[in-house]
């Protein structure tokens, strides 16, 4: 890291935060500012006290002059009131992601970076565990879970998987991305953003620091973009013969290329029709990144925790774990995977905002009943009961929803828990929600 930076001021202690002050050079000073006491309690003892601050509440604008450069947490709101002030100081604002870039302007290794509402994460593991499986060294970081400066030695690798969501993109705006996928966009995190438009303003930023853009084709709101991009996947016909489609046969499923190549699916085994394009995602960027890269070893690939997780089959009913369903379009895909028709969904949460109108028809076709916790739980109740056909409940824990669901399935049906919500009104993350209904749900 630079030596002439001497105090730079993190926002947010999260993950993120800490990693940022790891990478700082030794002698910077750091100021620690979080909004929660507890988190700043929780880290005193990892950095030097006595050159260091800890800092929450309101900060007098004075406060800023002799800070080299803000870092930002993705989970800060660039809206927030300290963030006014400091752009009135004129003071540069960093992220993780920002920081990696400045210092490794001249990195060798490949980066293939994925952006998109839903399946980010599926389509980075699915890129990872395609390389690995080949021989290639690789590693998946970002949104993912893993902060990109928590990784050693970066230049050893020979690819670089990087998740960003729009949060991370805010402030990015200048990086070295070979490959940069946008695999859709639809409603989400509108308590962040003012308006659609700006979330999707964040996301399109990625066609701006990559070499290479591949988008959705079949995603009309990404219809705008289309211009920016080199490559697209999806399943309608394409006039590029260098796009990718996802296609079927009477022998299965394909994934196609003009004339250039056929890779079979047949042993493909997560399910759902999105994940089959999240592979055909996964191929596109890969052979983008290394265009002889032939070994796409599909046969063994793994779903992601948490995401239309298969968990066990108890008296012939199915339990499948989607916690990280954390919006609308995620619970309607869970939905859509589903051959059969009575699933029994666990859902709710915290809404943010979004329109709940367009699952109504999913839960008129599929869903036989609607066990709901949270704090939105009353959106959803009045959103949906004049749906006769479907059974509404609202619970206080999600044991009670899941042992209700249970009494009521049948053998054959499906318990789904899939909330289309974000789950901070009653757990930590999204794992901690889906680590609790496998508890229940492995208790049964
Ligand atoms: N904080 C404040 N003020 C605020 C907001 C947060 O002080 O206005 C503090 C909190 O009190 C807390 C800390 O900031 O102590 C948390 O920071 P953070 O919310 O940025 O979270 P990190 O632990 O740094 O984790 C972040 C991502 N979190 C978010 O984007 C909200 C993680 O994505 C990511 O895995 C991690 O960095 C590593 O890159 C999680 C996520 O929910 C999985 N992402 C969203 C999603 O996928 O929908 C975007």
């Amino acid at each position: 890291m630079n030596e002439n930076i001497n105090h730079v001021l993190i926002l947010g202690c999260g993950q993120t935060g800490l990693s940022i002050a790891r990478y700082l050079d030794k002698n910077t000073k750091i100021s620690f500012y979080d909004e929660s006491k507890k988190a700043l309690d929780g880290i005193r003892d990892l950095f030097d006290t006595k050159k260091n601050l800890y800092l929450y509440g309101d900060l007098k604008e004075e406060y800023f002059d002799n800070v080299d450069f803000v870092a930002i947490s993705p989970g800060v709101d660039p809206r927030h009131p300290l963030i006014k002030k400091i752009i009135k100081k004129g003071i540069t604002f960093h992220n993780d992601i920002s920081l990696f870039f400045e210092n490794n302007e001249l990195l060798k290794t490949r980066v293939i970076a994925v952006t998109g509402t839903n399946g980010k994460t599926t389509v980075c593991s699915m890129i990872e565990q395609i390389a690995s499986a080949s021989g290639l060294k690789v590693k998946a970081v970002g949104n993912i879970g893993l902060p990109i400066l928590d990784i050693d030695q970066v230049e050893t690798l020979d690819l670089l998987i990087i998740e960003l969501s729009s949060f991370q993109l805010e402030i990015l705006n200048k990086a070295k991305i070979d490959v940069g996928i946008i695999l859709n966009i639809s409603d989400d995190h509108m308590d962040r953003y003012d308006s659609f438009e700006k979330y999707f303003k964040a996301k399109a930023k990625l066609f701006d620091v990559s070499k290479i853009n591949i988008i959705n084709r079949d995603d009309y709101k990404l219809d705008s973009l289309k211009h920016k991009a080199n490559l697209s996947f999806g399943i309608s016909e394409s006039h590029n013969k260098e796009d990718y489609i996802l296609t079927s046969n009477y022998s299965g499923f394909y994934v196609e290329r003009g004339d250039k190549s056929t890779i079979e699916l047949n042993e493909f085994k997560l399910i759902g029709e999105h994940n089959k394009l999240n592979i055909v995602a996964a191929i596109a960027c890969m052979q983008s990144a290394f265009p002889k890269f032939k070994q796409f070893k599909i046969n063994n690939l793994k779903g992601v925790s948490h995401r239309l997780e298969w968990l066990q089959n108890t008296k012939g009913i199915d339990f499948y774990n989607d916690s990280k369903a954390t919006n609308v379009n995620a619970t309607i895909t869970a939905l859509k995977s589903f051959d059969k028709k009575n699933i029994f969904l666990i859902a709710g949460g915290d809404s943010k905002n979004q329109i709940l109108k367009p699952l109504e028809k999913y839960l008129k076709e599929k869903v036989s009943g609607l066990y709901l916790i949270g704090q939105d739980a009353y959106i959803f109740e009045e959103n949906f009961n004049f749906i006769s056909s479907l059974k509404i409940t609202n619970h206080k824990l999600m044991k009670d929803a899941v042992l209700l669901a249970y009494e009521d399935a049948a053998a054959g049906d499906i318990i789904l828990l899939s909330p289309a919500c974000a789950s901070y009104d009653m757990y930590k993350n999204y794992k901690e929600r889906g680590n609790e209904y496998k508890l229940i749900v492995e208790e049964l």
